[in-house]
């Protein structure tokens, strides 16, 4: 079976999203992998179709019900033994290029989207869910985070990218180490306002053109990203993960 991706959110119409177009929709159309979508709300079962409630302990916004959470992860691992189940939250593990490595061995991912202040911590216990953000920043829900690690896992899949050379020379790929941005891209024309493709691409010796791109990429993460150069070069050797 094709790796899979079940979102259980409160918003269904907004899937798939950025996930239809582009490479990941391309894979989609060819059954690379299959997106099922569940709306939270089928699984509410009182007269208002509520799923959320005050929180204890007072203060604003909404909890998500753990009875109603609960059969909707139970019905997607009943149709999904195998995959993971994963929470949207800030306060989840940063998702990482090793993380979405990590993901696409799993047979598919059950991903559950927050909303409100949360979901209640008792079913997040139950089903012992793996708790992944996509960044140090608030969403308003986890809808946008589930893209986020979907697109990152789907685009590692065999057949997705159409240029198989390509995931290994950008940022966090394998390429150069796996730990340095990328470096400059450039089309035609050669000169174009008046500014020129640099010669060093225009001369063909595959060496020197690698050798240039490296340089680069060097020049580049150096500047913006001191975490990544120091791992890089050497001076941090916890690999740039959190330990
Ligand atoms: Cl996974 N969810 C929300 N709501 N905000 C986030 C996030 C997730 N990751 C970073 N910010």
């Amino acid at each position: 079976m094709a790796w899979t991706a079940h979102v259980l959110t409160l918003f269904p119409e907004v899937f798939p999203g950025p996930l239809g177009a582009s490479l990941a929709g391309a894979g989609l159309d060819k059954g690379l992998w299959t997106l099922s979508v569940t709306d939270i709300r089928n699984f509410a079962t009182n007269r208002h179709r509520s799923v959320d409630d005050t929180p204890y302990g007072g203060g604003g916004g909404m909890v998500l019900r753990p009875d109603v959470v609960d059969a909707a992860l139970e019905t997607a691992k009943r149709a999904q033994p195998a995959a993971k189940a994963v929470y949207l939250t800030p306060r989840g593990r940063p998702l990482c290029q090793d993380l979405a490595r990590a993901l696409v061995a799993a047979e598919g991912l059950i991903l559950l989207c927050g909303r409100y202040e949360g979901v209640d911590e008792r079913v997040l216990e139950k089903h012992a869910l793996s708790e992944v953000s996509v960044g140090d920043y608030v969403l308003s829900g986890g809808e946008l985070a589930a893209m986020v690690v979907v697109d990152s896992v789907v685009r590692l899949l065999p057949g997705v990218m159409g240029n198989a050379a390509s995931p290994k020379e950008e940022s966090f790929g394998s390429g150069f180490g796996g730990l340095l941005l990328e470096h400059p891209h450039y089309t035609r024309p050669a000169v174009w306002q008046g500014r020129a493709v640099p010669a060093e691409l225009q001369n063909g010796h595959h060496a020197e053109i690698r050798a240039w791109r490296r340089r680069q990429a060097e020049a580049m993460t150096q500047a913006r990203r001191p975490d990544l150069w120091r791992v890089y070069s050497g001076e941090d050797d916890t690999g740039g993960r959190e330990t």
